[in-house]
């Protein structure tokens, strides 16, 4: 069954999915942006996960296009997936990693039984990268999962991400209007 995607204006923070995909560092310590704001509104419980998942999983780092799953303390999502978008570079094409970001956060999902999931644009803030690029591999590497998810919401914070990834799956979808909540 193909995933159905449906695109939101807002905060992820506030999504009531099964999960809600942050974008991390590798450091899983926390950060700026929706990293900054996830770990605000979720609560100490989250960090604490992310302290112990990089004590016994990965003591250097999560890599870049890896994905891990915590609680979601207080927010209204059960779990909080952790992914690590590529940093932008203009002279190195990067988008297999933000693919696999995609594709390693929707396999965590099946593997905790989330069956909804919200992401955000990743890597498109302090990581750099243009939305109309990273929109386009964002939705094709979820339309290509092979996952158990049924539903996955982009949630974009401004105008410009909106549409950025509404012409992306309007594309991917022949020219039909996507979804708007
Ligand atoms: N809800 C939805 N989208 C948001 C929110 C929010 N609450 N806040 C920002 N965005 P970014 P990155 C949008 O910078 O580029 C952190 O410090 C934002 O407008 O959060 O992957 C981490 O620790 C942009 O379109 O993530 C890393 O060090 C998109 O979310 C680094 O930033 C992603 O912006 C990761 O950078």
């Amino acid at each position: 069954m193909t995933v159905r995607i449906t695109l939101v204006r807002g905060d992820i923070t506030a999504q009531d999915t099964d999960a809600i995909v942050n974008a991390a560092n590798s450091s899983l310590m926390g950060g700026g942006g929706v990293d900054g704001a996830i770990h605000r509104r979720g609560g100490a419980a989250i960090l604490e996960e992310c302290k112990r998942i990089r004590a016994e999983q990965f003591p250097d780092g999560l890599p870049t296009g890896r994905a891990v799953a915590t609680t979601a303390g207080r927010l209204n999502a059960r779990w909080v997936i952790h992914t690590v978008g590529p940093v932008y570079a203009k002279s190195e094409d990067r988008s297999g990693l933000l693919a696999s970001c995609h594709i390693e956060s929707l396999s965590i999902a099946d593997e905790i039984g989330a069956k909804t999931v919200a992401f955000p644009a990743i890597s498109t803030g302090i990581y750099g990268y243009p939305l109309h690029e990273a929109a386009p591999v964002a939705i094709r590497s979820v339309l290509g999962a092979r996952t158990l998810v049924e539903d996955v919401r982009f949630v974009l914070f401004d105008e410009a991400a909106f549409q950025a990834f509404e012409t992306a799956l309007a594309a991917e979808q022949g020219g039909d209007r996507p979804a708007k909540k």
